[in-house]
């Protein structure tokens, strides 16, 4: 199984499932090593939360809390992406050393983010997204909400080659919860062949989000869905996208989606002439 994982290092206060963890750069670091030492292919390092409801950060606090943690994993070795919507920290996260722009507005939340990006060599990607996290589930309105996000990926994919971005370095994302309600992120993720059929990598983020915790039957300790059941249900959807044919899920609970991934790769693979035990 080829599929990679994008490990999650949150520089936040407020991100819905570990804001306030890892906001010390250094913490941060040391965080993003043990996803890598974990089994973490690349790593995406965020400033801003984009949970349902949250209001947007200034770019210069971004920056001051992605910036240092972007350039000492990128020293250290690691593929780092920088989780954006502004133009002007993607060009300093790629700066400092990350290769990747991850922007789940796929460009429409800062005009300039996509001709920036056509000035770096950076991989960028496009997230499908409906406008700001603090009215998000006020547009999960749709017709056919496959087709629909199709044609808006399809959309932000020509923008961004109109920008002068070469398709080869473009990767979607279906933007799982982005302006989608419970119902809605099934229905996209059983069409992800259909997604990967737009010709692009495709990059798949179900970690620990809340259409997974309204599926699992709550409270059984009293204490809603706790996150190590979040973790499981997302290894898996991660092993449920990896079959479809992502290119890389991303998550936070990275040990789980790897152990997931190995236990499924196992599966498929014929093992004639193994000398396993039991
Ligand atoms: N989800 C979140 C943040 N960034 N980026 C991409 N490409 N895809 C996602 O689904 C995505 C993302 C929100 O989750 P978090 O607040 O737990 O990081």
């Amino acid at each position: 199984m080829t599929t990679l994982i994008m490990g999650i290092v949150n520089v936040t206060p407020d991100s819905f499932s570990d804001g306030g963890r890892f906001v010390d750069p250094d913490t941060a670091i040391a965080h993003g090593l043990w996803l890598r030492s974990e089994g973490a292919n690349l790593l995406d390092v965020g400033g801003e939360s984009t949970r349902p409801g949250a209001e947007r950060v200034a770019p210069r606090v971004e920056q001051e809390r992605v910036l240092p943690v972007v350039q000492a994993l990128a020293e250290a070795g690691v593929v780092v992406s920088i989780d954006t919507m502004n133009a002007s920290t993607a060009l300093a996260a790629v700066d400092a050393g990350a290769r990747i722009v991850n922007d789940v507005s796929g460009g429409l939340a800062d005009p300039d983010l996509l001709s920036a990006v056509a000035t770096t060599t950076a991989e960028l990607v496009l997230g499908h997204w409906r406008g700001p996290s603090a009215d998000m589930y006020a547009r999960a309105e749709y017709g056919d909400v496959v087709r629909e996000v199709m044609r808006e990926l399809a959309e932000r994919v020509d923008a961004a080659a109109a920008a002068g971005i070469p398709p080869g370095r473009l990767i979607v994302d279906p933007g799982i919860g982005f302006g989608k309600k419970g119902a809605q992120n099934w229905d996209v993720l059983r069409a992800l062949p259909r997604v990967i059929g737009l010709g692009h990598r495709v990059l798949v983020g179900t970690s620990r989000k809340r259409f997974l915790a309204e599926l699992l039957s709550a409270d059984v300790d009293g204490d809603g869905v706790s996150e190590m059941r979040r973790d499981l249900a997302t290894a898996v959807t991660s092993v449920l996208a990896a079959d479809a044919g992502a290119w890389a899920v991303r998550v936070h609970d990275v040990i789980a989606t790897r152990d997931a991934l190995d236990v499924a790769s196992s599966w498929w693979r014929p093992h004639a002439g193994d000398q396993g035990s039991e």
